[in-house]
């Protein structure tokens, strides 16, 4: 089982991020994981602390002469605003984080919970994640993250950018300032999160991840636990901020006949050989996932991330000591962290598919699983045209 968890508060030593059960001779790019963490940083609208880190991994375990081990991995990335011992107490917990409930339920204060449940721990799955693409890559899986949405301002790519393959798409991305496919089409967008700047107010968004040659069968219908679509949902979910998760055409399919919300399947017998098997779907609504399972098309997630809820202009809130109506604490922050989300997004999204592949094709080694592979596609093809 290939599985993570991260460790580490905001303002403490750092962050690290423990994978467990990644497969061995994986070649470990750690400049590829410096730069999906450096790309976590930016993106219009974020706020002070970005300008004191300089984000990269440190691989302290599980790797030996460039490749994975097989053995546990533990990546650790330094915070530079290690302060935590000096930061005071808070007692107006900020509406929207966890600062009212966390310490109500540890009894530790506030202090202990904003500095957990901050957005800085994402860096840890940004971290992992990063692995897991690596993995991926070698098995010809690509995952492409973007933003969709900015407040209410939409973001949707041209179809045409979504035909391109996704080094391009990611050389789009890399044009604009909102981490959109839409480079040049930004204005309204980043002219809402200048206008919520000067008022004190912060953004949310839409962030859209799809993976591209997923083969059949990641995920099963068998068990509810094991369905592909709800891991991902989980882990979509479980970002700081997430309120909202679909995949493919997700809450539209709500309002659409059954005859427009499915995808016909047809035949091209010149892709036999390929991922797809040589079935041809016209649409993706299903988002590449039936019943739990990958169906050879892309994977297509989407996120609703809310406005962070630390406020220049804060929000009503309750002194814990003294009862008092109040004004909610306000820390620095960010107004519009999307463009970050989908970074973080792109990464939980990538770990989830790596794990897939590795419970469904098991294998210690990197070379077993893409023997597998091919194996479970050949018989594939032989029971299709009749061979058993
Ligand atoms: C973040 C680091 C944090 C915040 C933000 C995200 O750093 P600091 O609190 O030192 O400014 O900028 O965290 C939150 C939005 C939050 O609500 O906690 C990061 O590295 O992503």
């Amino acid at each position: 089982m290939l599985t993570y968890k991260t460790a580490g508060e905001s303002h403490g030593k750092g962050i690290a991020a423990f994978v467990d059960g990644f497969p061995a001779g994986v070649a470990i790019d750690e400049a590829f994981i410096a730069s999906e963490l450096r790309r976590r940083q930016g993106g219009y609208g974020r706020g002070g602390r970005q300008t004191i880190e300089t984000d990269a991994a440190e691989v302290m375990t599980g790797v030996l002469a460039g490749k994975s081990t097989g053995a546990p991995i533990l990546l650790w990335v330094k915070n530079r605003d290690y302060k935590i011992e000096s930061m005071p107490q808070l007692t107006r917990p900020r509406p929207g984080h966890g600062d009212l409930t966390g310490s109500i339920k540890y009894g530790v204060g506030i202090r202990p919970i904003l500095e957990r449940a901050s957005a800085r721990e994402t860096a840890g799955r940004v971290a992992a994640g990063a692995l897991a693409q690596l993995f991926l890559k070698e098995l010809g899986i690509e995952v492409v993250g973007y933003v969709e949405a900015v407040g209410g301002v939409d973001l949707t790519p041209d179809e045409s950018v979504l035909t391109l393959s996704p080094e391009e798409q990611r050389k789009a991305r890399a044009g604009s300032a909102l981490y959109s496919l839409r480079p040049g089409a930004e204005k309204d967008a980043t002219a809402l999160v200048d206008e919520m700047k000067t008022r004190g107010d912060t953004l949310g968004g839409v962030t859209t991840v799809r993976v591209y040659g997923a083969p059949f069968g990641l995920g099963t219908h068998a068990q509810w636990s094991t369905k592909l679509d709800g891991a991902l949902a989980k882990a979509v979910m479980a970002i700081q901020a997430y309120k909202g998760v679909e995949i493919g055409d997700g809450f539209k399919l709500a309002a659409t006949p059954g005859s427009q919300a499915h995808d016909e399947i047809l035949w091209d017998d010149s892709e036999r050989a390929e991922r797809t098997l040589g079935f041809k779907r016209p649409t993706n609504r299903a988002g590449g996932l039936e019943a739990g399972m990958t169906n050879g098309q892309p994977i297509v997630v989407r996120g609703a991330m809310k406005p962070i809820p630390t406020l220049r202009r804060p929000l009503r809130s309750i002194d814990l000591t003294s009862k008092e109506q109040v004004e909610a604490s306000f820390e620095r922050s960010d107004v519009c962290a999307i463009s970050a989300a989908s970074v973080v997004m792109e990464n939980v999204v990538a770990f989830e598919i790596a794990a897939a592949i590795v419970e469904k094709f098991g294998g210690d080694s990197l070379q077993e699983i893409k023997d597998r592979i091919e194996l479970f596609e050949a018989s594939a093809r032989k029971r299709l045209e009749g061979e058993y």
